[in-house]
């Protein structure tokens, strides 16, 4: 799974992405500090069935950390979006090309207010029209594309096929295609669409294709009462506040041996393990009392939301013995699977191995010991054995 990060210049990206992924990116006070992309890995967080199994896992394509799975996500930063991106202004829309992949878009906007479209210093600026400018210059960036191809589209009969391939780019179903055309009501039997009818359907299919999450960053400074507010201009986009500097700071003292950080304690998130002197003790008190207040910075909990509340994902573990629940070599619990939610056994065997789906005789829930059939529907942390006539799951 991929996250792209995007947003206007100077909304703090790069900062969220270095919180995100413990490493380091350029981060200033100034638009465009990031140039090239910055590609990281992340982690989404799951209770792991270790705990209701009563039994220690072993993981290899994830860690567990205290009874809680964390799964990998790739999370791509890029440079800062203005108003004529898609054109080439600012850093220009060859970076957009970096985000074609992503599953779905973090858009980092400052809630604070004090950062215009540009990036410029500002006060009062209005975040909602953030998010109104990414999503025309995603858009447009789409129609671009099409426009570039329409005559050779004009040409096909079945207009949701070419369509595919000029945007397969993207990975498009033929689904997002259609039904991004059917919203428009725009026939796709041999298109002739115009530029209004393009771009109308360009708007369809990002909303498809690239689902957008708001992070409202540097909530630390900004007013009371911002957030409700913007929530409320962003109605039907999944909205949430965060401080991605709050968050990089506690990681960077954590990296640094300065502190324990354990977000899921409610009182006194952030233990003190060595001497500190007076101003760091005031920074990390201010932090303590931030996650205390807020229940966490907001970064991990917007990484989280993204792939379980918008995309709908769910966690699945495969397993070779489902008595022990463990792999061939005995290591208890040892992968978990992201799958689209409505996935069958059948998709799960498909992601083990090509041969494994095409012998499958039936599955096995590990949990309960019973037989499912091939077109079960999985369910968010199934624990399952998947039996072929060929080789074991
Ligand atoms: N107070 C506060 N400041 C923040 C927060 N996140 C980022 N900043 C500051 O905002 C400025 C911009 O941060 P960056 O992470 O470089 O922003 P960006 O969106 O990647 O910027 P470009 O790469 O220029 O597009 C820096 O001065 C950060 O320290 C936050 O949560 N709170
Ligand atoms: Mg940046």
């Amino acid at each position: 799974m991929i996250f792209g990060l995007v947003g206007s210049p100077n909304k703090g990206k790069s900062t969220f992405f270095s919180a995100a992924t413990h490493t380091g990116a350029e981060i200033a006070d100034y638009p465009f500090t990031t140039i090239k992309p910055n590609m990281g890995v992340s982690y989404i967080a799951r209770p792991c069935p270790e705990v209701e199994l009563g039994v220690k896992c072993k993981p290899r394509n994830s860690l567990c950390r205290n009874g809680i799975r964390q799964i990998p996500v790739k999370i791509v930063d890029v440079a800062g979006l203005v108003p004529g991106a898609h054109l080439g202004k600012g850093m220009g829309n060859q970076f957009l090309n970096d985000l074609v992949e992503a599953d779905l878009l973090i858009q980092v906007v400052d809630l604070s207010g004090q950062t215009d479209l540009a990036g410029n210093p500002a006060s009062g600026f209005d975040p909602s029209e953030e998010v109104k400018m990414v999503k025309e210059e995603l858009a447009s960036w789409i129609s671009e594309i099409i426009s570039r191809h329409i005559n050779k589209i004009s040409k096909r009969d079945d207009g949701v096929r070419a369509l595919t391939e000029v945007l397969s780019g993207f990975k498009p179903t033929e689904n997002q295609v259609s039904t991004a055309a059917e919203r428009c009501s725009l026939p796709t039997y041999r298109i002739t669409w115009d530029a209004d009818a393009i771009k109308a359907f360009s708007r369809r299919f990002l909303e498809l294709n690239k689902p957008i999450i708001v992070a409202a960053n540097k909530l630390d400074k900004s007013k009371p009462g911002a957030l409700a507010e913007l929530k409320k201009k962003l109605a039907g986009i999944t909205v949430i506040g965060c401080s991605a500097a709050v968050e990089l700071a506690i990681r960077k003292a954590e990296q640094s041996g300065v502190i324990e950080y354990n977000a899921n304690l409610a009182s006194d998130p952030i233990k003190i393990l060595k001497e500190v002197s007076q101003e760091q003790k005031i920074a990390i008190e201010y932090m303590s009392r931030y996650v205390s207040e807020h229940g966490g910075t907001g970064v991990h909990e917007i990484l989280d939301m993204a792939a379980f509340g918008v995309l709908h994902e769910i966690a699945v573990y495969p397993v070779e013995d489902e008595n022990k629940f463990t792999d061939h070599f005995g290591n208890v619990l040892p992968d978990v699977f992201l799958m689209p939610s409505g996935a069958t056994a059948l998709e799960l065997a498909g992601k083990i191995h090509t041969d494994i789906a095409a012998n499958m005789l039936y599955a096995i829930d590990a949990k309960k010991k019973i037989r499912l059939q091939k077109n079960y529907m999985l369910k968010d942390n199934d624990v399952i054995k998947i039996v072929s006539a060929g080789k074991k799951g």
